[in-house]
């Protein structure tokens, strides 16, 4: 049965409810409005968590639009208790949303509809008056693959049609949320406005949410506007009533101008936690290039080596290609130790010294689940069995997990369900976890995170990697020859698409600084300020290119990964300390023989083949990188840029 709506009257900072049948506009005295939420006239509504009375005017003003406009049945301040989010937990369960994990403390369940498993780069815009504001214009009649524009008309009827009354028989949470550390000079706080209580739940994981947050707009602090609704079909017919969403009609806006996003149909990550890829990296870049700093796609990891001396390393390589792992590594290198700041995001800024500082503008992880294991990634096993909520994995008969690479954690006794609930084993052709589930994890809850991970300041950085899944051509490690040349080789990244996103097949995907869906202008004037940073110091990073995924001609991985990764970040330390273990090649400064320590690898690993420069893939690499800048970038593409790849392609044609 639907609940008749709620009448809210406010007098003297007293809430009183009162059943009331009708709308009640009517309702006045004086021909002011008298009965109302915030003073206008809107519809009745429950308040079932918080006090309106306590919200900032311009928190008040922006839920009172929304509210007008999506006709929900409740409202639910957010404060970010333990209390509420065991609320929460009994609202999931008695929808279907999550179902408890009992092998596990506080862990969780959530199997979404199978049409809504990841971020939908097709359905992103970026609304500003002029399309070029947002991308390139496209030449030799190519369609633009730097991102979706769309004008901020075309964005208020997109919203009105979606929008309106999406919410109701349901409830709106309100919920405050800090990017970054309370307080801290670098962080920026959201208030996301959804329909979603996993949201809810994930972004208290994700964000530092609630009360503490909401105070610092009540102290004049400015916030990004988050509008998010799983929505509902045209139809009206909810499909599966424990993961509504609207696949169809899903779509997601931002308005870098006003700081705003919007968001539709889709209860995702990325889609759907507004603080990570479309607050963090589309708004947040289009903020950062205005304030002079950097929002990018990288994890943050601090290494100490066996002399005991410590640098943070920032890295950015495409979505499912290896940010969390890095970030949470176990060296296999003795004496060495890593420690974790982030794993997905960055916010960087240089210091009035001219130092590259960073903060990780979350608050835990929201990592890919197959391939995590024991042998793996153990730092990840060790975090996320506590108070975490799973999504699309497969679940086992005693109240555990699997995904594809526990096949060794799990007893041969267990039964497994896979993520659409069906039963699985190993004989069937299909996997038991989606390839893009995931965990989702408080960060604080990881043994090796780092003790300045919450340092308001943020963490020197003293280099900076890039990298992708390249199973051909491109060597294990090389350093770029200056910033300039650091910056082109952020721009002529490229790598395998993963399920990420809605792309199929392994195609090789330009994806410049692994930013291409997360862009928030004009990436020909994020290269430009790049390229700016140069002046802002004297003691700029050390840029590199990394790849640990070269493949043999069976297709077997040239290199073992993972933890034997820290070889290459030994070496990569090394050249920060000024050795001389680097040789010149027509790409950049690649390991010295014998200079890349193997010392105690297991594996028998192929140096020539790791590091051969075949002379055809470059020259071919070339013309692709120069078709990429010239249909995609075209006049936007800034000179020095296209100088770099004219003396690249001079270097490689001396390749014999
Ligand atoms: P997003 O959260 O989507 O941004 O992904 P990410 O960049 O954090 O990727 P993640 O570390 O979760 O790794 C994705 C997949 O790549 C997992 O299945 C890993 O097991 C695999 N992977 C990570 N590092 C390595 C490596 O060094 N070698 C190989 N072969 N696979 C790796
Ligand atoms: C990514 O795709 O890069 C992620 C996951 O980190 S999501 O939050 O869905 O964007
Ligand atoms: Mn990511």
């Amino acid at each position: 049965m639907k609940m008749k709506p709620l009448l809210v009257i406010l007098t003297k900072g007293n809430l009183i409810f009162h059943r009331f049948p009708t709308e009640f506009g009517a309702l006045t005295k004086n021909g002011r409005p008298k009965v109302s939420v915030f003073g206008k006239q809107i519809r009745g509504i429950g308040v079932v968590h918080g006090d309106l009375q306590d919200l900032p005017e311009k928190v008040k003003s922006y839920v009172e639009d929304n509210v007008k406009l999506c006709k929900p049945d409740k409202l639910h301040i957010c404060d970010g208790s333990d209390a509420e989010n065991q609320k929460l937990i009994n609202i999931m369960l008695e929808q279907g949303t999550i179902k408890p994990l009992p092998k596990y403390e506080n862990c969780w369940l959530a199997r979404t509809n199978p049409a809504d498993t990841a971020r939908v780069e097709s359905k992103t815009f970026i609304c500003t008056e002029k399309k070029s504001e947002t991308i390139p214009t496209p030449k030799n009649g190519a369609v633009g693959a730097l991102g979706n524009w769309m004008s901020p008309n075309d964005m208020d009827l997109v919203v009105k049609e979606r929008f309106n009354s999406c919410m109701t028989g349901r409830t709106m949470y309100i919920v405050p949320f800090s990017m970054g550390p309370i307080g801290s000079p670098l962080s920026k706080i959201g208030i996301e406005l959804t329909d979603s209580p996993y949201v809810v739940a994930s972004m208290r994981i994700m964000t530092r949410m609630g009360s503490k947050v909401m105070k610092q707009v009540k102290d004049g602090q400015a916030f990004v506007k988050c509008l998010h609704s799983v929505g509902t079909p045209s139809n009206g017919i909810v499909e599966d009533p424990s993961w509504p969403c609207d696949p169809q009609r899903t779509i997601i806006l931002h308005k870098p101008e006003n700081n705003e996003i919007v968001s539709y149909g889709s209860g995702y990550g990325g889609n759907s936690l507004l603080g990570k890829k479309c607050f963090a990296l589309r708004i947040g870049s289009t903020i950062a290039k205005k304030e002079g700093w950097l929002a990018e796609h990288m994890l943050i990891l601090g290494i100490t080596n066996p002399k005991g001396k410590k640098r943070y390393i920032a890295a950015a390589f495409p979505s499912a290609c290896g940010k969390t792992n890095l970030a949470m590594m176990t060296p296999s290198l003795p004496g060495y130790k890593v420690e974790c700041v982030g794993d997905d995001i960055a916010w960087m800024r240089f210091d009035k010294n001219g130092q590259l500082r960073a903060i990780n503008p979350e608050n835990g992880f929201f990592g890919v689940a197959p391939g995590t294991s024991r042998s793996s990634n153990p730092i990840a096993m060790d975090t996320i069995f506590r108070n975490t909520i799973f999504t699309n994995v497969a679940s086992t008969s005693d109240g555990g997990v699997y995904w594809e690479g526990m096949e060794k954690e799990i007893g041969s006794d267990v039964a497994i369900t896979d993520w659409r609930g069906n039963p699985w084993s190993r004989q069937k052709n299909i996997p038991a976890a989606h390839p893009n589930s995931r965990f989702c994890t408080p960060a604080e809850q990881c043994p090796i995170i780092d003790p300045a991970w919450e340092d308001p300041e943020g963490v020197p950085i003293s280099a900076i990697l890039f990298g992708g899944r390249r199973p051909a051509g491109v060597p294990l490690v090389y350093e770029a020859r200056d910033w300039k040349h650091g910056v082109f080789i952020g721009a002529s990244m490229r790598s395998e698409a993963t399920a990420a996103a809605e792309h199929k097949g392994k195609v090789i995907m330009h994806d410049p600084f692994a930013m291409r869906p997360f862009f928030g202008y004009n990436f020909g004037n994020y290269l430009d300020h790049w390229l700016s940073m140069e002046n802002k110091s004297s003691n700029l990073p050390k840029i590199f290119h990394v790849n640990w995924f070269r493949k043999d001609a069976n297709g077997k991985f040239l290199w073992p990964g993972f933890g034997e990764n820290s070889r290459v970040l030994d070496w990569i330390l090394r050249r920060l300390d000024g050795e001389n273990i680097a040789d010149e090649t027509p790409i950049g400064l690649i390991p010295k023989k014998n200079c890349l320590n193997l010392k105690g690898i297991e594996e028998n690993v192929n140096l020539d083949e790791l590091f051969s420069l075949p002379r055809d893939f470059w020259l071919q690499e070339v013309k692709e990188i120069e078709k990429y800048f010239n249909e995609q970038v075209g006049d936007d593409l800034p000179k020095e840029i296209s100088n770099q790849l004219d003396s690249l392609r001079k270097r490689i044609t001396k390749i014999n």
